[in-house]
């Protein structure tokens, strides 16, 4: 009888149990929301801070929604993430090596690095077809050695570096993409003499020195680089730049500082003036005058004096040392965002079109019309202190980064009121949201890029890393969600969504290829007088040929092809005491150089964990002395 009791009381609560947890995965099924478990076992953290957990837990088993580009900054680097877990999935060597992979080692990228160990990464660009991201290409600029690199996004690898780019100055008004991929421009920070290597004192500043902004052109086969053409600027510091689209289309508008034309001292002396300028060329104009040849070659590009093409480049007055400038998602505002102003100032570029076509300027600077400044601005934002960028969603809002106040204004671009703000830390530069610079931007994710980390992560020193918040864009208040380190300093980002991206899994079989070998008897050591040329074969877990044998002072052309067809099988390559590293991917095919220097036995080791006998992939490259 007690027993029968007992067993009783065990099903009926045992029952309850599982009907209580049922009742709770369904409610949580119905409202992913609900958080009243959750709550209970986390003391302390408010039902606001679960929610936020629960939107940005990607569990095991399920992908993110988008990937975000950011750059390394001085890394010279591309960092991946995924949306919205803000887990780092990637660096991508760019302007840096990295030995992870060898880059910076293999001849290939050797070349493409060039005479430079370091670039200084700022603006990734997404390509476009019809103002949307396409995902084929991501294109960054490197504003130390006027540099732009292209990284395909079918292997996540950087596949051209080009540059030094004729005659500007620290391209930091770059990358920024025509809407179908036609150019992107690249306006110079620095004015200088040019072409490079010109020699010229700063007193002759005003005379010697240019601003030039270059139009690269890409091919829209495969997305290499060239130069378009050129055009003369003003020496003053060209910005931020966005281009046109829709209504916009052909147009690209650049924000000026120093119009003060000053040499030194320039954070006091550049901001002397009340008012600096947004310069809106038409591009489509000046593509013309090219192709009509109305150019000089200077440093060996094509350069257009705008004075030679009237009516391709206007001024139109903004609050002074405007810093980004920003097209809305219809082309029909241009937003330049104050910095030492507390506002952004929206421009109708209808009526600047107005302007134009009825001539209402209000004088000229430098030979270039200023049009009327109070019949182009439609509106100024009070959005709050040291507006830098501005992004926008899919509702008709605008997203403003306030650096100094450390805050993001969010704003109705019908009529241009503010409508919520929200802290974020500290001290943010850029914002991106998901498709942001497109014609079409998702709204859903903005992510805060923020200069300063100071006490949000765990102490590592007098410095810290930098850090991106996430930000939930889906209901009226803006709610950060994730704050997600980066080192160093991402100073922009894009964000796509992930299904537009392609990549491939293996490298294709291509017997064409040079020095490709897919079979044990092709592995072979080829002598030609002091030239030897190692065809090498690397699959789990060995190489052909394991001994190498050649001589003190012998030239040496090293090819590991990795005959692994098989997904994220990657071998590595390193030779020791000989500074000799790379990896070879799936199918893939690397070239290494080197002078055999120093006698001795040198073992070499597959450097990237491949399988359970990884270990044992190895072999010994033996170099007999001289005498
Ligand atoms: S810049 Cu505006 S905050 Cu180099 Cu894009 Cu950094
Ligand atoms: Cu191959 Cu480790």
């Amino acid at each position: 009888m007690h027993k029968i009791k007992l067993k009783t009381l065990f099903v009926a609560v045992a029952g309850l149990f599982v009907g209580l947890l049922l009742a709770y995965s369904i409610s949580s099924q119905i409202s992913p929301t609900t958080t009243g478990g959750l709550k209970a076992s986390k003391e302390g953290v408010s039902e606001d801070l679960i929610d936020a957990a629960l939107k940005t837990y990607v569990p095991p088993g399920q992908l993110d929604e988008y990937y975000l580009f950011a750059s390394g900054g001085h890394s010279g680097q591309l960092f991946v993430y995924g949306v919205p877990s803000m887990r780092r999935i990637r660096s991508i060597p760019v302007f840096n090596k990295e030995s992870a992979v060898g880059y910076g080692w293999t001849t290939e990228s050797k070349e493409m690095l060039g005479d430079f160990a370091w670039g200084d990464a700022h603006h990734p660009a997404l390509s476009e077809t019809k103002g949307d991201y396409d995902g084929r290409w991501l294109f960054m600029n490197d504003n130390a050695n006027s540099r732009v690199a292209r990284v395909n996004l079918d292997s996540f690898t950087t596949q051209q570096i080009f540059g030094p780019v004729p005659n500007v100055y620290g391209p930091h008004g770059s990358v920024f993409l025509t809407p179908n991929s036609e150019y992107f421009m690249m306006a110079s920070r620095f004015a200088g003499p040019i072409p490079y290597g010109t020699y010229s004192e700063l007193d002759n500043f005003k005379e010697d020195y240019k601003g030039v902004m270059a139009a690269i052109a890409i091919d829209p086969k495969d997305g290499e680089m060239s130069v378009g053409w050129e055009v003369l600027l003003p020496p003053w510091s060209y910005d931020l730049s966005d281009a046109g689209k829709g209504v916009s289309d052909g147009w690209c508008f650049l924000t000026t500082y120093n119009t003060e034309e000053a040499y030194h001292l320039l954070e006091v002396e550049s901001s002397q003036r009340e008012r600096d300028y947004i310069m809106a060329i038409n591009w489509k104009m000046l593509e013309q005058a090219a192709k009509d040849g109305k150019v000089k070659d200077i440093g060996g590009a094509k350069v257009i004096d705008p004075m030679d093409v009237p009516g391709s480049v206007y001024l139109v007055p903004c609050a002074k040392s405007p810093h980004g400038v920003d097209v809305t998602p219809d082309g029909k505002y241009f937003i330049g965002n104050g910095k030492l102003a507390p506002t952004v100032t929206v421009f109708s570029f209808e009526n600047f079109m107005e302007c134009v076509n009825t001539k209402d300027f209000q004088g000229e600077e430098r030979g270039f019309p200023i049009v009327n400044y109070e019949k182009t601005r439609v509106a100024e934002v009070e959005v709050g202190l040291g507006p830098l960028h501005t992004q926008f969603d899919d509702k008709g809002n605008a997203y403003t980064s306030l650096f100094v106040e450390s805050a993001v204004a969010k704003w109705s671009l019908t009529d241009f009121k503010v409508t919520d703000k929200t802290q974020v830390h500290y001290c943010p530069g850029h914002l991106a949201s998901a498709e942001g610079d497109t014609v079409n931007p998702d709204g859903k994710y903005l992510v805060s890029l923020n200069k300063l980390a100071k006490d949000k992560y765990l102490s590592v020193g007098p410095s810290h890393p930098e850090s991106m918040q996430l930000i939930d864009l889906t209901s009226s208040k803006m709610k950060v969600l994730y704050d997600s380190p980066t080192d160093p300093e991402p100073h922009f980002a894009q964000m796509i969504k992930a299904d537009k991206i392609k990549t491939f899994e293996v490298y294709p079989k291509d017997e064409a290829r040079e020095g490709a070998v897919y079979a044990k008897e092709d592995a072979k050591v080829v002598r030609d007088g002091n030239n030897v040329t190692v065809y090498m074969m690397a699959f789990r877990s060995r190489y052909y040929p394991d001994a190498v044998e050649i001589n003190e002072g012998d030239h040496v052309t090293w090819y590991i092809t990795n005959t692994d067809f098989d997904e994220d099988i990657t071998h590595g390559f390193g030779i020791m005491f000989y500074d000799i590293n790379c990896e070879s991917q799936p199918g893939q095919t690397q070239k290494l150089e080197f002078v055999a220097d120093k006698a001795g036995v040198y073992p070499y080791y597959c450097t990237n964990f491949c399988s359970a006998l990884h270990q044992e992939m190895q072999g010994y490259l033996l170099i007999k002395p001289k005498s």
